[in-house]
């Protein structure tokens, strides 16, 4: 219970993706998987939120930088940006670290997920063998990772707020390596490591790659900071509602720009999808006409205003599309979004639009859905089962993304593949924790990730 809370408090959660491209008949997966996987989900990773990382840790420790600069001899300026680079080093060690850890906790959650897969992918298990994955009770389950990590993993996102000596032993870095006193943080020239040092430093670094390496110039960057009011009230309905309370504590890692007003009834406050998960979605959907078929108070119809043409955003409730409204108008794109008051399924019978794509993110069942281990998506769905949802949406375009439990059963995702084409799994982590899953269908969605190995 503890742990949990100090998961959930985290305002600013790291999100990772992983996905894998499966047909109806075979994942064609082969002995290179898992290192192509870790290679390209962490280039990625490292690529959308590296930099962005790097300057918020460098402006919380040497928050005198700015000014600093300004005035700064050329050698000054030289020292500042050894010390940089260094600070870029041990930051990716940092990443790199807490990475394999959720690598691991994939690995697990695809074999839970796929565990009741049958005989229609009898193939897959002895593919998966690849990936050294052990059964494991989804209740008990834990990473590979080690308790140390595991409560590091929890409390950590301000490195700074760990003893020093906790910091190397969990990320197995030598002393010479990230390793400052708390007095000398605040003297860069100081504490500039010398050049074998840091040479050795990326020597040490797992992954070798040029790609790898983020450009390092802090001074071209104007940083981003978003003054958060400390003073957001709880809302008196969620005081009451133990159920609810945890999600209040990661408002911010479902919109962050909570406190500019944003607004969320009972539903939304258990539904609304977290905004890195929502952006990724986004991401993966861009086009020109979406669908939101069930958009809710707008966590994923805000995100693909920022990626579409145009978003036409449908849910039943008309109080959630208000809300939704004034959520995007927070956003600064309210006008980019139709909403529509409908019934989804009335509306897929009768429309005559032919957007790019849907997405659907349908009601699970409350929270209630995690009393499931495995998550029946025909049975346990509203209004409708998986299948005959997707035959709606197939109406208007084959382009699907689909938002589901992350416990839900693989095989049932799978089976809504049409037959002779593939679908696409993606598994959508924030910090270690698996949130939900997104499966995306339609050939012109689907990465085309296993091409070399088809050939
Ligand atoms: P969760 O399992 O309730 O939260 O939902 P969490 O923090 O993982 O729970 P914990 O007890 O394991 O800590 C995880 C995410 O799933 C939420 O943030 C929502 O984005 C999404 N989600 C949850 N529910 C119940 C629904 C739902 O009914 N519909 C949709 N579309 N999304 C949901
Ligand atoms: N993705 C949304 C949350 C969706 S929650 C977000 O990130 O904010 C599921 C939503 O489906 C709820 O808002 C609910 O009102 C809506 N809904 C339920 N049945 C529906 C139907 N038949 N047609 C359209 N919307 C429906």
């Amino acid at each position: 219970m503890h742990s949990h809370f100090l998961t959930t408090s985290r305002s600013n959660p790291q999100f990772y993706t992983f996905s894998q491209v499966f047909d109806r008949q075979s994942a064609n997966l082969d002995p290179l998987w898992k290192e192509e996987l870790q290679q390209s989900a962490w280039l990625s990773f490292w690529e959308r939120e590296g930099y962005e990382f790097l300057e918020e840790k460098w402006h919380k420790q040497y928050p005198e930088y700015k000014e600093a600069i300004e005035l700064a001899t050329a050698e000054e300026q030289a020292a500042w940006q050894e010390l940089w680079i260094k600070h870029a080093h041990d930051q990716r060690a940092h990443f790199w670290h807490i990475f394999s850890c959720v690598l691991e906790n994939y690995e697990r959650d695809l074999h839970n997920g796929l565990q009741d897969v049958g005989q229609i992918l009898s193939d897959i298990d002895d593919q998966f063998s690849y990936l050294e994955i052990h059964q494991t009770d989804a209740s008990t389950a834990s990473t590979e990772c080690s308790e140390a990590d595991q409560e590091y993993l929890n409390n950590n996102d301000d490195q700074e707020s760990l003893g020093e000596e906790q910091q190397l032993k969990l990320l197995g870095l030598p002393t010479s390596f990230g390793a400052r006193s708390t007095n000398d943080r605040r003297k860069p020239k100081q504490q500039l490591p010398s050049e074998s040092e840091s040479e050795s430093d990326s020597n040490r670094l797992s992954m070798s790659n040029q790609k790898d390496e983020i450009q390092l110039d802090v001074k071209s960057r104007a940083i981003k900071k978003t003054k958060r009011q400390k003073n957001s009230k709880i809302p008196q309905f969620m005081r009451d509602d133990n159920l609810l309370l945890k999600y209040w504590f990661k408002r911010f890692s479902l919109f962050s720009r909570f406190d500019q007003g944003i607004l969320l009834d009972r539903e939304s406050w258990f539904s609304v999808t977290p905004e890195k998960i929502a952006k990724q979605t986004a991401r993966r959907l861009a086009s020109d006409v979406i669908v939101d078929a069930f958009c809710g108070c707008g966590g994923n119809a805000i995100q693909f205003a920022n990626t579409c043409g145009r978003v036409i955003a449908i849910d039943i409730d008309l109080k959630k599309l208000a809300m939704a409204r004034q959520n995007a108008a927070i956003y600064g794109v309210a006008h980019k979004i139709d909403f529509v008051h409908a019934d989804f399924l009335q509306f897929a019978r009768t429309t005559r639009l032919r957007p790019d794509a849907i997405f659907l993110s349908p009601p699970w069942g409350g929270p209630d859905y995690q009393k499931q281990q495995t998550f029946d998506i025909e049975e346990n769905l509203l209004p409708l089962g998986a299948s005959p949802l997707m035959e709606h949406a197939r109406r208007l375009t084959e382009n699907i993304g689909f938002f589901l439990p992350r416990s839900s059963n693989i095989k049932q995702v799978i089976a809504l593949t049409h037959a002779g084409e593939q679908c696409e799994v993606e598994h959508n982590y924030l910090d270690t924790r698996l949130v939900a899953i997104t499966a995306y269908y339609g050939k012109s969605l689907v990465k085309k990730q296993r091409q070399k190995a088809d050939k």
